[in-house]
């Protein structure tokens, strides 16, 4: 066992209390990976306790044990005693920034582990546990196997490691990778995920998750969705499409404060579509001229050139820009500057 890891599993195993943190705007794998080692610890009798700057965590996680355990931002104060707890771990954060009002509690407490698996992490904790791998989860699972052999298989025991404890693992583990189709799939992702799985996964779980994490929509932003849908226009030879929301139809759909995030992969789905463009009113100015949020995505072509020619920019295959004028003259531009690519 490498130095690092074994002096981590000390530490873990001489605090008696732990304090692990998540990061601002919570997902699934920073969630997954502390609630995998808090619902560990409390077996073993650790006084622990999860903390994240958020004012909530996303709905669609609410059925991992431990969910309603975590304290949130908004129930926190800096007055806990930090310094009193004897162990800080941080999961799937970069660089304290992201740990939020945590920042300063977590880098000036003399005890703390960083665990994460971005290749950017600054190493700001006393120990750093830094791997890329597709997911946290992994390398909290790899902590806790070997946390639970000095538990239970040395002396006899069996596992403490339950499905509760695998649902959080595996959660975080097919969040990051989008369920085994990013790049940083590899041989081993599928040997951790049947791994985890021993633990007490069902394929009824595993069906459930599925359904959880990509397959269910609220109604509200389904409601959008088919507004989106509505509104498309096609051009040069259904190559390019382009469709909008506008204030009216947020009004329709609720006025619901849900995302429009990932709605334009409607658009680009469409086999002939090389460039999906969508936009959203944002506001009416007293002139009557609207502003739009606009977003491009391509299979491969420079999105990022046209949104500079709107003042805006982004990635090559996803970016951004804002317009103003009506939803014709945004479509005419829109389609004008497109020309130049296709
Ligand atoms: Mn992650």
């Amino acid at each position: 066992m490498e130095k690092k890891f074994k002096e981590i599993l000390g530490k873990i195993q001489s605090a008696k209390t732990v304090g692990i943190f998540c990061h601002i705007n919570p997902d699934a794998d920073t969630l997954g990976s502390a609630l995998a080692l808090f619902l560990y610890l409390r077996k073993v009798g650790k006084g622990v306790a999860v903390y994240v700057d958020a004012t909530h965590l996303p709905l669609h996680l609410s059925g991992v044990a431990g969910y309603d355990k975590v304290i949130l931002g908004a129930s926190a104060d800096l007055d806990t005693d930090f310094l009193g707890i004897d162990l800080l771990v941080s999961m799937d954060t970069a660089d304290e920034a992201r740990l939020g009002k945590y920042a300063d509690v977590f880098v000036s407490h003399p005890n703390t582990i960083n665990i994460d698996h971005h290749i950017s992490n600054t190493g700001y904790a006393k120990i750093n546990l830094v791997r890329e791998t597709s997911a946290n989860t992994e390398i909290v699972l790899e902590v806790l196997q070997s946390l639970d052999y000095f538990e239970t298989k040395a002396n006899g025991k069996p596992t403490l490691i339950c499905r509760d404890i695998a649902m959080a693992l595996y959660i975080g583990l097919v969040a990051d990778n989008g369920n085994f189709s990013f790049k940083s799939v590899n041989g081993n992702t599928f040997l951790i995920a049947s791994k985890i799985m021993s633990y007490g996964l069902s394929s009824q779980d595993i069906f459930d998750v599925n359904n959880m994490l990509f397959k269910s929509l609220s109604l509200a932003k389904f409601k959008l969705q088919r507004a989106l849908l509505n509104n498309v226009k096609f051009f040069y030879d259904n190559k390019l499409a382009v469709s909008y929301l506008t204030l009216d139809d947020f009004v329709a759909c609720g006025n619901t404060k849900e995302g429009t995030e990932g709605l334009i992969h409607n658009l680009l789905n469409i086999d002939s579509v090389e460039i999906a463009v969508s936009f959203r009113q944002e506001s009416i100015d007293k002139d009557g001229l609207s502003t739009f949020k606009v977003s491009f995505r391509s299979k491969g072509w420079d999105v990022n050139y046209l949104a500079n020619q709107f003042g805006g920019g982004g990635h090559r295959m996803a970016a951004g820009a804002k317009l103003r004028g009506d939803v014709y003259e945004v479509i005419d531009l829109i389609v004008d500057k497109v020309k130049q690519l296709l």
